[in-house]
C-alpha cells in the first residue's frame, strides 16, 4: 500500500518535471486582461501550428505529428484534428478544431474565456 502511494507521487513528480521541461505554453491571453477572446485563442493556435509545422509547408504531416506525440508522451494530440483522416493536419483543419474548442469552452457564450472556461480548454489528463 505504502509502496503504491510512493509510486503515485513519483509519477506526479515525473509529470510535473516533464511539464517544466517543456516550458509552460505562453498564455493565449495576449493583452493580459484575464480573458482569452476568440481572436487571442486563434492567434495562439496559429503560433502552436507554426511550432509543430517543422518544415513550414503549412501541413503537419505524419512525421511532424510523431514528433509532437513523442513530446506529449506518446499521445498524438492531433489525431482528432485531422478531419478528413488523410494523416495530415492542414492549417484549415487546425483552425477549425481551435474554433470548435473555443466554442466548446465558452460556457456562457460571451465570446471570451474567463479563467474557469480557460481551464476546460486543457486536454483531459489520464
Ligand atoms: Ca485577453
Ligand atoms: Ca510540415
Ligand atoms: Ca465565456
Amino acid at each position: 500500500m505504502i509502496r503504491r502511494i510512493c509510486l503515485a507521487s513519483a509519477l506526479v513528480l515525473v509529470s510535473a518535471t516533464a511539464a517544466l521541461a517543456q516550458g509552460r505554453p505562453p498564455s493565449a491571453d495576449a493583452n493580459n486582461d484575464g480573458f482569452v477572446t476568440k481572436a487571442e485563442h486563434l492567434a495562439a493556435s496559429a503560433q502552436r501550428f507554426k511550432r509543430m509545422d517543422a518544415n513550414n509547408d503549412g501541413v503537419i504531416d505524419k512525421a511532424e505529428q510523431d514528433r509532437v506525440a513523442a513530446f506529449m508522451g506518446g499521445r498524438n494530440p492531433l489525431a482528432g484534428v485531422d478531419a478528413n483522416k488523410d494523416g495530415k493536419v492542414t492549417r484549415e483543419e487546425f483552425n477549425a478544431a481551435a474554433a470548435r474548442r473555443f466554442a466548446g469552452a465558452d460556457a456562457n457564450k460571451d465570446g471570451k474565456l474567463d479563467v474557469a472556461e480557460q481551464a476546460t480548454l486543457r486536454p483531459p489528463r489520464r
